[in-house]
């Protein structure tokens, strides 16, 4: 996780069609208008005043709705299997309040229910939540969208990542340096109410905001049906 920015860097126009089965991700245009990525940021607002948490929004009915709107947008559908459910919705929101910044990595992790055996794949609870590792063949059907509720820009904490990555497969901590130094990263500038669509295996990282605007992001992820081996999503909408 050491590794942060030595790739080179490239700008993603908005709504960039990219091949996505060869590069693993790509931009669109406007899902959601700037009136309801508004009242998203509202009703997050509320929440956050009831300390709700910020990686289970599926709990709530207003991003359950969004989720499956989502599933129906045309510009999604060629990603999605037709059985695609929503197992997660995390809320980003980055700010001159709230910076971070995130060396390159690859999502790993899913939600699941709580077992009645135990389960061979790595885990660790968050908020209560069973998060598993599962093998690259389950990874690699999972589908994240992040609608992004604030234009992201070249300068607040927009994702980078480096295409083509996912089809590596898991690539271990060691090697991750040699695939950002020999590659061409991808900084995804996102229009409000766009959405960065991507594969969780795609290696991705962001700086810290350097300017004032904030940085506001839902963050889904799709996967098709029930996991193998018995185990259950946590949330399947
Ligand atoms: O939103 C960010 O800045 C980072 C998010 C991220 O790294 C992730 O979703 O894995």
């Amino acid at each position: 996780m050491a590794v942060s920015s030595n790739a080179a860097v490239a700008t993603a126009p908005i709504a960039i069609q990219t091949d996505f089965t060869a590069s693993g991700f790509l931009i669109t245009p406007p899902l959601i208008d700037d009136s309801e990525c508004a009242a998203i940021a509202e009703a997050i607002d509320d929440l956050a005043s009831d300390r709700a948490g910020s990686r289970n929004l599926l709990d709530v009915a207003w991003a359950r709705s969004l989720a499956i709107r989502l599933k129906t947008m045309c510009v999604l559908q060629p990603m999605l299997p037709v059985a695609a459910v929503a197992i997660q919705c995390t809320y980003f929101d980055k700010s001159p309040d709230r910076n971070w910044r995130v060396a390159w990595h690859q999502d790993l992790s899913a939600p699941i229910q709580r077992p009645e055996t135990s389960i061979a794949w790595r885990c660790a609870e968050k908020e209560g939540v069973i998060y598993v590792q599962p093998p690259a063949e389950v990874l690699r059907q999972l589908l994240a969208v992040r609608v992004h509720l604030d234009p992201s820009t070249a300068t607040n904490g927009s994702l980078r990542v480096i295409p083509g990555s996912h089809r590596h497969g898991r690539i271990a901590a060691a090697d991750t340096a040699k695939y950002v130094s020999t590659s061409e990263a991808v900084l995804c500038t996102v229009p409000c109410g766009g959405a960065l669509v991507l594969r969780p295996l795609l290696l991705h990282a962001s700086s810290k905001s350097l300017d004032a605007t904030p940085r506001r992001v839902l963050h889904f992820v799709f996967a098709p049906g029930a996991p193998p081996t018995g185990l259950r999503w946590h949330r399947a909408v």
